[in-house]
């Protein structure tokens, strides 16, 4: 079969809940679960190339809910797919944008699958096919966010002890802001000089309170400050970058290659969160991490607390950035109960392998899968033997 011959024949969007190992509590929400929206792309060569799509609290982080990406992909990018080649993933990709404005997550998911499909039919990792692997380990870091300062103590000693995580994100913002420096403070004291400590603020603060708080984590000894204001309000970031000599991290306002071209040109960040979805997909995050090489920005490599299909196509792609200043918090699968995937990711010596193996690399668990699905009870009464009347 010739190239120009391979169809896509099925589309396939499916729901998934998985339960966290505790409670992670944020800003705008606290996580008892995480659902992911899985595509299969299945070709007329035999190829089945996987994606994910995965969002913080339903709709609570942003404006795609895992629900709204499904119904995205299966009203509106199917019809497209449907007359696509799929050995042309930026074509249509291009095509899928001609009928689909935003959509960021559904159209990340879409592209990790056709990018799965082409890595596997060329025996390709999918690392090759964005560029060029650069790095087969990658740093990760360990969110710190059970709501409480004790407990985060412990799982932070935990972790070192497993030499799994050397790197802490704390989530603060929500509450007192004083309350919030206590925390980060006594966690920083606890941890000394063998852990790295951020903060994550997801937008919580107002500039004033920013302002106030900053030079307060420094004295706590934060080493990197994330998005402590709202997303639209760039100036104020840049105002913040330009009074305080801690790195300012852009995450939420970092939608794609010309949002992370305003805050380069603004001076607005020193650190660009680079995220695979909140970009609009693979090549846009390679786009931003760009951006950010040309204009002096450290790179970081963020999550959407993504399971294992999408934490590994975001390795994929941050293996081929040049330097990694501020590694990367592709923990997401591990925050789960599940990972879903045959074989697990190879967490130690606090990194992630890259997979080496075509496409993504690794495969879904179909049992698991089938377990953990949304709409299992619907596809159960399907499959259920007929009864035999008086048997
Ligand atoms: C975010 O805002 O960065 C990343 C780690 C985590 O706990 O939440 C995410 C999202
Ligand atoms: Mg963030």
């Amino acid at each position: 079969m010739t190239d120009a011959e391979i169809r896509i024949e099925q589309v396939e969007t499916i729901l998934v809940d998985l339960p966290t190992i505790r409670p992670h509590q944020l800003a705008m929400t606290t996580m008892k679960g995480q659902t992911l929206m899985i595509v299969r792309i299945r070709t007329s060569d035999g190829i089945v190339g996987v994606g994910e799509g995965t969002t913080i609290g339903g709709l609570a982080y942003g404006a795609e809910s895992p629900e709204g990406m499904k119904l995205a992909i299966d009203a509106y990018f199917t019809p497209v797919l449907l007359r696509s080649d799929p050995t042309r993933v930026a074509a249509t990709m291009g095509a899928i944008g001609r009928v689909a404005q935003g959509n960021h997550f559904a159209k990340c998911a879409v592209e990790t699958a056709l990018l799965d499909a082409l890595g596997k039919r060329t025996g390709l990792a999918m690392s090759e096919l964005l560029g060029g692997r650069q790095h087969d380990r990658l740093p990760v870091a360990w969110t710190l966010a059970s709501g409480d300062t004790a407990r985060d103590i412990a799982e932070a000693e935990e972790m070192l002890a497993r030499r799994r995580h050397n790197i802490f994100k704390l989530k603060i913002g929500k509450g007192d802001p004083r309350a919030n420096i206590a925390h980060v403070a006594a966690i920083k004291t606890a941890l000394g000089d063998r852990a790295s400590v951020r903060v994550d603020i997801n937008q919580a603060w107002s500039e004033a309170t920013a302002s106030a708080m900053l030079p307060l984590l420094k004295a706590a000894g934060v080493d990197l400050v994330e998005q402590p204001i709202a997303l639209h309000n760039v100036s104020g970031l840049a105002r913040l970058s330009r009074e305080t000599s801690l790195p300012i991290m852009a995450d939420e306002a970092l939608h794609g290659p010309a949002r992370a071209f305003d805050i380069a040109q603004r001076a607005a960040a020193s650190v660009f969160a680079v995220k695979i979805m909140q970009s609009g997909g693979l090549f846009a995050a390679g786009k931003v991490a760009a951006i950010a090489e040309a204009s002096g920005i450290g790179l970081y490599g963020g999550t959407m607390l993504e399971g294992g299909v999408a934490t590994v196509a975001s390795a994929h792609l941050f293996s081929t950035f040049a330097t990694l200043e501020w590694g990367t918090e592709l923990f997401g699968p591990l925050l789960l109960t599940e990972e879903l995937l045959e074989e697990p990711l190879v967490y130690s010596d606090f990194s992630l392998a890259v997979p080496t193996r075509p496409g993504l690399g690794v495969n879904l668990d179909e049992e698991k899968l089938g377990r953990f699905r949304r709409d299992r009870a619907e596809r159960s009464v399907h499959v259920l033997p007929r009864l035999k009347i008086g048997s």
